[in-house]
């Protein structure tokens, strides 16, 4: 019980602190290959709150076929990479219902995405884990 207190004035004191001990999502990696169709093909799925590959891999100037899709939920969730320097600019709401998008990466680099949607004065679901890098290489 006095340890249920402790944490919880810890709480109260440190809101960080107790955000630390929250378990950060994995990382899962993807590195895609290029298919007989000329295509970097990836499937990516999200939920709350993540995405899974959170880290592809990709080759800069080969189209790449992305496959989205989140788990059916009342959470709305989006797919979001702002990359102008590398061509990529994708603004996606998701579904259960796949959805394709195509970008040919144009430049080298390491590219975060994320999912764009907050609830009111909650943690944006970025902030609760739903983003991810994609990483441009030669
Ligand atoms: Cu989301």
């Amino acid at each position: 019980m006095k340890n249920a207190i402790l944490f919880l004035v810890f709480c109260l004191v440190g809101y960080s602190t107790c955000r630390a001990d929250a378990a950060a999502p994995e990382e899962t990696v993807y590195r895609a290959t290029t298919a007989a169709d000329g295509v970097q093909h990836v499937k990516m799925e999200g939920g709350g709150y993540f995405f899974k590959p959170n880290r592809v891999i990709v080759k800069m100037n080969v189209p790449v076929e992305l496959t989205l899709s989140v788990e059916k939920g009342l959470v709305p969730h989006t797919f979001v990479i702002k990359a102008p320097e590398a061509g990529i600019a994708v603004d996606e709401e998701l579904s259960s219902t796949a959805k394709s998008v195509r970008f040919t990466p144009s430049a080298t680099g390491k590219f975060p995405f994320y999912c764009k949607n907050k609830l009111l004065f909650f943690e944006s679901h970025r902030d609760k884990g739903m983003e991810g890098v994609l990483e441009v290489v030669e």
